[in-house]
């Protein structure tokens, strides 16, 4: 190349500063370089120095892959075929409008507002664009809709954190890791799930620290390979009973900070007496906790003597484990274990509950379109401060039962018949829980439209699919999960594909086409500098919007880390905990009125639940599945791109003794299954995971051929359709078989 060639080159590209905003924790500052309309290569940040660089990982290194995947959709689609076939006719968007909203009014008219499902999810989560908050707006002017309630993610750590704490603001900022001599990562994973953009790099720096850290997951997981000390295997479901024992010791050897549990807990002394067996005759000793953990008594015992006499440490649970039959109270047992050691509300110590978010900019995090009231919901009863789930279920379903309420309705408990379901930046077939079921309900729903980029095993489903752009094709701001601390703006950098639309767009021009008036009354840049200047947290915080724009990214200075609690812990008089008694509640007298003790026990419990280890089930389904998160995707979000599926090819992971005693072989391909379905995957025989235990990562997507196989090897095709007494979603809490095909 001359010279001038290279100057015309160099002229023609341009340098767009943006991220991605897929649900996986983290939001990485993009460098999108653009030539003559396309992307043609992806950097990552460069607006810092190693400290606080925020290094982006494999996904967003393959953004242009997913942008210009050669499956995206690119223009609506009108289903020509069965359901679930995936045979689709292209129309036009007035056509696609049309159909929509004939059916739209006539399902209101004939059913009425609440037989119009709106199902949202983890797709896209920024400021403007994200779908979600658009169509409950569009809905809520045509006279309501009906929908879900509990975070699929989080249900069973969110109700346990209230419960306790009354705050669901129990985190750290990640540097202050550094100020830990002991951590102990307890069922959580960072080198694989984003859990905000930088936190390996800080745990990293928090071990060369000095720190040291343990790993306690029935997985040998990739963080417990690089960084940590100690790997505690435990058999899934049991931490809760670990965590007692833990705390047994601790009593007899009176090592809990018995000042600390004095002046800002209450309900010590029930949670005591349960511990020594006091309450139902049972001490919970370390062999008692062998027992159920497999995790050996002398083990137990040291890590509990280790915790209680290392300061400041960390316990950082999350909620992976969490998702399970009765996960919520994992979290309550950590939390309560951080209280006994004195660690909450200090520096270096965490107050544990697996939500992990700090206060700052969480007002900002997701949609600002305001979505206004919903009629339909109008009326129901009030739910501030309730830990009773009943009672939010009322108006709603559970998000992971909405495919029996799709399949039952009325008859079968539930508040609304749904007929017309628009599924907007999910792929729900494919990640709740019973995929079988859930292809059952939307084979016989009357109507559904899907928007998405890809055609998914839910998209298969559709009466109509409409495409939509991605983060490069709009503008828009976001910001990491609670972690932070820092916003980042993302500049368009492409027109969109196709005729592809943002959400935004779609249910602005729905709204237009059914009459209603000033649905989107500004420009988006409009919408993004009111977001950003009117917003209580982020207007202090960002003072130029310009500058925030053209940087792409800005960082919230902080004097020091941010301890989730200190106010609470250094000045309890001024500053009560949130809680009904202004205390931590190691025991809650709101659980306790709900009156269900078995199921929700006011003091932290272990509690036994259906397909757990002891269910005789096990005798026909002898294995425990788990299905973590996925290294190379956010959830089923960029299965399609062959470089990320190059990285880690679709494996259930199994011990060799299970694989051995079932003539499985490295490589083989094996049939995993239980009542609910079965499907087909390569295995994998590895050290990694421990005998009893088979892992298979969520997000592949669901492919059921003639005989009912799932060959995609999705791992919801096995899981249940239920939800914890807290709300969380079961879908750690399950038992399969394997065999070699
Ligand atoms: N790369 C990537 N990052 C992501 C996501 C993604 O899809 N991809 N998703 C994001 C989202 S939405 C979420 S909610 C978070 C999820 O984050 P998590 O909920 O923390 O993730 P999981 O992978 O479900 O589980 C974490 C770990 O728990 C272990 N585990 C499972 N059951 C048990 C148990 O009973 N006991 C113990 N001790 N350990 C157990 C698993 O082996 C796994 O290593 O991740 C976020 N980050
Ligand atoms: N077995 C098992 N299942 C699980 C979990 C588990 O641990 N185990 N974890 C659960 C958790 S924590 C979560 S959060 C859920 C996530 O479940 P979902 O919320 O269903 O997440 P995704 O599978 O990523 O599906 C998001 C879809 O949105 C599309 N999309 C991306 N951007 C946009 C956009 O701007 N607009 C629209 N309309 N679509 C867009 C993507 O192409 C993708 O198809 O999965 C849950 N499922
Ligand atoms: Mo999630």
């Amino acid at each position: 190349m001359n010279t001038d060639q290279a100057k015309s080159l160099d002229q023609e590209m341009k340098t767009v500063r943006t991220t991605t905003a897929f649900d996986c924790g983290g939001r990485c500052p993009l460098r999108l370089h653009v030539q003559e309309g396309r992307v043609f290569r992806v950097e990552g940040d460069d607006t810092a120095g190693p400290d606080e660089q925020l290094r982006a990982c494999l996904r967003c290194r393959a953004f242009r892959r997913y942008i210009y995947h050669p499956d995206r959709l690119l223009y609506p689609m009108k289903r020509i075929g069965p359901k679930g076939k995936g045979e689709f006719e292209r129309i036009s968007w007035d056509e696609a409008y049309q159909i929509i909203i004939e059916k739209l009014k006539y399902c209101i008219k004939t059913y009425g507002n609440s037989s119009i499902f709106l199902s949202t999810g983890g797709g896209y989560v920024a400021s403007l664009h994200s779908g979600g908050a658009a169509f409950a707006r569009l809905l809520n002017q045509l006279g309501g809709y009906s929908g879900s309630y509990g975070n699929v993610s989080s249900e069973g750590a969110v109700w346990a954190c209230l419960t306790h704490y009354g705050s669901v603001m129990v985190g750290h900022s990640r540097e202050d890791m550094l100020n830990s001599k002991l951590i102990i990562l307890w069922g959580w994973d960072p080198a694989r799930m984003i859990s905000g953009t930088n936190t390996m790099y800080h745990l990293i720096k928090a071990r060369e620290n000095g720190a040291r850290v343990v790993s306690i997951d029935p997985r040998y997981t990739d963080t417990a390979v690089v960084a940590s000390d100690e790997w505690i295997p435990i058999k899934p479901g049991t931490d809760t009973a670990m965590m007692i024992a833990m705390a047994y010791v601790m009593i007899r050897e009176n090592l809990q900070d018995q000042a600390f549990l004095d002046k800002y807990t209450i309900g010590f002394d029930r949670f005591k007496a349960y511990v020594l067996g006091e309450e139902d005759g049972e001490p919970k000793t370390p062999a008692w906790a062998e027992a159920i953990t497999a995790v050996p008594a002398s083990t137990i015992e040291r890590l509990a003597r280790e915790f209680a006499t290392t300061k400041p440490a960390c316990l950082l649970d999350c909620q992976g484990p969490a998702r399970s039959g009765i996960g919520e109270q994992y979290n309550r047992c950590a939390m309560t274990l951080t209280n006994m050691t004195g660690n909450t509300g200090r520096p270096g110590g965490s107050a544990a509950g697996g939500l992990m978010g700090i206060p700052v900019g969480h007002m900002f995090f997701g949609s600002r379109i305001p979505a206004g009231k919903n009629p339909v919901e109008a009326g129901g009863p009030s739910i501030r401060g309730t830990l009773d789930l009943k009672l939010r279920l009322v108006k709603r379903v559970h998000t992971n039962v909405m495919h029996d309420a799709m399949l039952k309705g009325k008859a079968g408990g539930y508040p609304f018949d749904i007929k017309f379901v628009f599924n907007i930046a999910n792929n729900h077939l494919n990640q709740l829980g019973n995929a079988n079921k859930a292809a059952r309900a939307y084979e016989q729903l009357e109507f559904m439209v899907v928007n998405d980029l890809f055609m998914t095993p839910t998209a298969r489903y559709a009466d109509i699919i409409l495409p939509v752009t991605t983060s490069a094709e709009r503008n828009d701001t976001t910001r990491p999960w609670p972690s932070g601390p820092y916003y980042t703006f993302m500049n368009q950098a492409i027109e969109p594909l196709g005729e592809c639309k943002s959400d935004l767009d779609i249910a602005a021009d729905l709204a237009e086409r059914m009459g209603i008036k000033n649905f989107r009354p500004m420009s988006d840049d409009e919408y993004l500098r009111n977001f950003i200047e009117k917003n209580p947290e982020t207007g202090k915080e960002i003072p130029d919007y310009e500058k925030f724009k053209a940087q792409g990214v800005h960082r919230v200075k902080l004097k020091e880390p941010i301890v989730a609690f200190k106010a609470q812990i250094e000045d309890p008089e001024n500053n009560p905990f949130p809680t009904p008694s202004g205390k931590i509640e190691i025991f809650s007298q709101r659980a306790a009125d709900i009156g269900d003790p078995e199921n929700i026990p006011p003091i932290p419990k272990y509690r036994r639940v259906k397909e757990d280890r002891f269910d005789p089930l096990i005798e026909k389904y002898p294995l425990q599945m788990l299905s973590p998160h996925p290294r190379t995707r956010t959830h089923s979000t960029m299965f399609k791109v062959e470089w990320l599926q190059e990285v880690e090819p679709h494996r259930a992971w199994i011990n060799p003794v299970d694989a051995e005693a079932r003539g499985i072989k490295n490589g083989d391909e094996i049939h995993v299954f239980n009542d609910r379905g079965k499907i087909a995957i390569e295995a994998w025989v590895t050290n990694r995971i421990i005998p009893g235990v088979i892992s298979v990562t969520e997000g592949a997507w669901y492919d059921p051929d003639e005989k009912g196989v799932d060959r995609g090897g999705c791992p919801n095709t096995l899981t249940l359709d239920e939800y914890s007494p807290g709300g969380a979603a079961v879908l750690k809490t399950v038992l399969v078989e394997a065999k070699k095909v």
